[in-house]
């Protein structure tokens, strides 16, 4: 048992150890006020010890620790249990917080947390709420051993987009998410995938929005709109496609100043009306390149990623001629 007293300052984080013991493969269960099972932890086979970590202990009381063992093994080597209860910051997160109702709400720009056992799920919440279009460039940089994945949702709960670009250890990024109001990242691993070690996932405003394209834009249907004579993109996952749509009174001809992505490679492509492909040019890194065509008062221009930068933007600059 644990007894938290009134006087520690809460919320708190607990972390409990429990020691291995040769051939005994357990499992460590920690219980609440009422009886109620806060979270198991049962990541490592026998002789291996168990960890349950970053708990948020937010009242004060007694807790329950129990330990169990598989099948109808038993040992007479003791094992031990060690607990820490520490200061929550307001920048790690807080367990469990495996659905939307109990995520961790963003006071800072960057959280840290832990994949700590096989499929745990850590939910965020980012309060935006400005009722504007904004821009975010949002990162995940996983220890070593975890494949991440960052997955995005509205606050409705409905999915906008997966992110598992990287493999073990690799950061997964989206380079400009845009949202008018609160969304929710959800951080998960692979299958069989957990550290005790932190990743930290960043949540950072874009200064210049004014230009950039709005995301999901890969079909026509979804087209961000050209807003002045320059747009501003990036290849925003893996195999993006981004339409602009071209809007003008009467038929013109237009010259388009390609800058392509540092470090990157697009396809750039200028539609018909209808979406069919009049003229493309391949850009590697970020040189520039130049293209010309007549938009007969409505067609696209397309960006295909051939290989992605996360961390480079493209950029067009319209010039109409006549
Ligand atoms: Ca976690
Ligand atoms: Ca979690
Ligand atoms: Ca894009
Ligand atoms: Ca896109």
């Amino acid at each position: 048992m644990i007894i938290i007293s009134p006087d520690t300052e809460l919320p708190a984080l607990l972390d409990i150890t429990l020691s291995g013991v040769a051939g005994i493969n357990s499992s460590l269960h920690l219980y609440g006020q009422n009886n109620d099972l806060i979270t198991s932890s049962d990541n490592n086979p026998a002789g291996i010890g168990e960890e349950i970590m970053g708990i948020g202990i937010t009242k004060p009381g007694s807790y329950y620790v129990m330990v169990t063992a598989k099948g109808y093994a038993s040992s007479d080597q003791p094992y031990k249990i060690m607990y820490d209860l520490r200061k929550h910051n307001v920048s790690e997160e807080m367990e469990p917080n495996n659905n939307f109702n109990s995520a961790n709400q963003f006071v800072q720009n960057h959280m840290k947390g832990r994949i700590s056992s096989d499929g745990d799920r850590d939910f965020f919440l980012y309060r935006s709420g400005s009722g504007r279009k904004d821009f975010y460039r949002i990162e995940v940089r996983p220890p070593e051993a975890v494949d991440a994945k960052i997955s995005l949702y509205d606050k409705n709960r409905n999915l906008i987009i997966s992110l598992d670009n990287s493999g073990a250890g690799g950061n997964e990024v989206f380079p400009n998410f845009c949202s008018t109001e609160d969304f929710f990242i959800v951080i998960s691993a692979k299958h069989n995938q957990f550290s005790s070690n932190y990743y930290t996932l960043s949540v950072d405003q874009l200064d210049k929005p004014n230009t950039m394209e709005t995301e999901p834009n890969d079909t026509k249907g979804k087209a961000s709109p050209v807003n002045g004579g320059s747009i501003t993109g990036y290849t925003s996952y893996k195999k993006d496609i981004d339409y602009f749509l071209l809007e003008y009174d009467r038929r013109v001809k237009i010259e388009f100043v390609i800058e392509g992505v540092k470090d990157g490679e697009i396809k750039v492509s200028i539609t018909d009306p209808l979406g069919y492909i009049l003229k493309s040019v391949t850009v590697k890194h970020n040189i520039q390149k130049n293209l010309t065509e007549f938009v007969d008062k409505k067609g696209y221009i397309i960006v295909e990623s051939i290989r992605e930068n996360y961390d480079n933007p493209y950029r067009i600059d319209l010039k109409s001629g006549n």
